[in-house]
C-alpha cells in the first residue's frame, strides 16, 4: 500500500467510536454532527464553484446553480437550517444571518439540542479567492417545555456540548470537538467523504504567529500598543519576535494558530470597547476548541468560556490561542487599562 500512512477514518466512524466510549450515549449528538458534516460538503461545493464564477464574471443573466446569485452565505445559512429543521435533534437554531432565533417549523417535532452558527464567516474574502469558514456551537435544551428559547441560546461557552467549525481553503477541512479533545478532518471532494486527518490537535508551545488587523493600530488602548511591541520583541533583542500573520477571515487565521502556535486577537479599542467579533457563535465554539486543544481565549479581562452572554449578537473583545500568549494580553491591560476593564465589565 503506498502512500497511505494511517488508518483511513471517515468522520462518521470517528464520531461513532467517540460515542461508544460514552455509556449512555443516545446517538442524537452522533446524527446531528453527522448532519453538520453534510451540510459542510454541500457548503464546501457552492463555496468553490461560487469563486469560479465571480472570477469569471457574470457570463449570463442566469448562473449555472441560481444559489450563487443569492450570496453565498445566504446559501450556507440555508442549508444548514434545512438540514437541521426537520430531524427531531434541534429544539431552536440561531444564526448570525439572522436577527431573531430560528424556531423548528410546526409540522416537525423539535429535539434535545440547539444549534448556533456563523454559515459563511469571511465570505467577503470569497471574491479574492481568500479562505473562508463556517462555525458551529452545540448547546443542551435547558428550558422547560418542547420548544427552544433565547435562555437556551444564551448559555456561558462552558455548557457548550460541542464546537466544530469548517475551513475553505486549499482543501475544506472540518474541526470537532465534543469535550474529548480536537480532531481533524480533511475533505475528499471525489468521494465526497471528511477522512481523519489531524487526530489529537493540541496547540503548539511556543507560539509562532500573532493575527491581529495593525490597520486599526491607531485605536487600540495603549496597552494593546505594549502587548504588540512585546509580540515584536521591539524592547528585546535577544527575544525571537512573532511573525504576523492575518488572513481576514477569523477561522482561517484561527485555523493556522491552532495548527502552529499563536495568538489572534481582535480587541476592544477607542471606537468599539466591545470588539467587532460576536460571543454565541464565534468567540464561544473557537474557546471552547482552543482550551480543548490546550489553548485559551479571553475577553481581556477573564475567560471566553465563563461569560454569561445577554444577547444573541452581543460582540465581545477576542484574545485566543497559546494560553501564555493570551494570558500575557491580560497581563498587559491589567497594567495599562485598569479603568477600561473595569468600565468593560461593569457593561459585558
Ligand atoms: P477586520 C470577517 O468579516 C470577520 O468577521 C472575521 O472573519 C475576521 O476575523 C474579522 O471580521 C476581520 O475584521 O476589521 O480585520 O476586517
Amino acid at each position: 500500500m503506498t502512500g497511505i500512512s494511517q488508518p483511513l477514518i471517515t468522520i462518521e466512524r470517528h464520531i461513532l467510536n467517540q460515542q461508544e466510549q460514552y455509556p449512555g450515549a443516545t446517538g442524537r449528538l452522533t446524527n446531528l454532527l453527522y448532519d453538520l458534516a453534510l451540510a459542510a460538503k454541500l457548503i464546501a461545493r457552492e463555496t468553490t464553484r461560487a469563486g469560479i464564477v465571480s472570477i469569471l464574471g457574470a457570463t449570463s443573466g442566469e448562473n449555472v446553480h441560481g444559489e450563487v446569485q443569492q450570496k453565498l452565505d445566504v446559501y450556507a445559512d440555508q442549508v444548514i437550517f434545512r438540514m437541521n429543521d426537520h430531524t427531531g435533534r434541534v429544539c431552536v437554531m440561531a444564526s448570525e444571518e439572522h436577527d431573531e432565533l430560528l424556531q423548528i417549523p410546526d409540522r416537525f417535532k423539535p429535539g434535545y439540542y440547539v444549534l448556533i452558527y456563523d454559515p459563511l464567516d469571511g465570505s467577503s474574502n470569497i471574491d479574492v479567492n481568500a479562505s473562508i469558514g463556517t462555525i458551529f456551537a452545540i448547546h443542551r435544551k435547558i428550558s422547560p417545555g418542547p420548544r427552544g428559547t433565547e435562555s437556551d441560546v444564551l448559555q456561558p461557552g462552558h455548557k457548550l456540548v460541542a464546537a466544530a467549525y469548517v475551513v475553505y481553503g486549499s482543501s475544506t477541512m472540518l474541526v470537532y470537538s465534543t469535550g474529548r479533545g480536537v480532531h481533524g478532518f480533511t475533505l475528499d471532494p471525489s468521494v465526497g467523504e471528511f477522512f481523519l486527518s489531524h487526530p489529537d490537535i493540541t496547540i503548539p508551545s511556543p507560539g509562532r504567529y500573532y493575527s491581529a488587523n495593525q490597520g486599526h493600530q491607531r485605536d487600540w488602548l495603549p496597552g494593546i500598543q505594549h502587548y504588540v511591541r512585546w509580540l515584536q520583541a521591539l524592547d528585546e533583542p535577544d527575544r525571537e519576535p512573532l511573525a504576523q500573520r492575518y488572513i481576514g477571515s477569523l477561522v482561517s487565521d484561527f485555523h493556522r494558530n491552532l495548527l502552529r502556535g499563536g495568538v489572534f486577537f481582535y480587541p476592544g479599542d477607542t471606537r468599539r470597547p466591545q470588539g467587532k467579533l460576536r460571543l454565541t457563535y464565534e468567540a464561544q465554539p473557537l474557546a471552547f476548541i482552543a482550551e480543548q486543544a490546550g489553548g485559551y481565549a479571553s475577553d481581556g479581562a477573564g475567560n471566553i468560556l465563563d461569560i454569561q452572554p445577554h444577547s444573541l449578537h452581543q460582540r465581545v473583545p477576542f484574545f485566543v490561542g497559546n494560553r501564555e500568549l493570551v494570558e500575557k494580553a491580560e497581563r498587559f491591560l491589567q497594567q495599562h487599562e485598569a479603568q477600561y476593564l473595569a468600565e468593560y465589565v461593569r457593561t459585558r
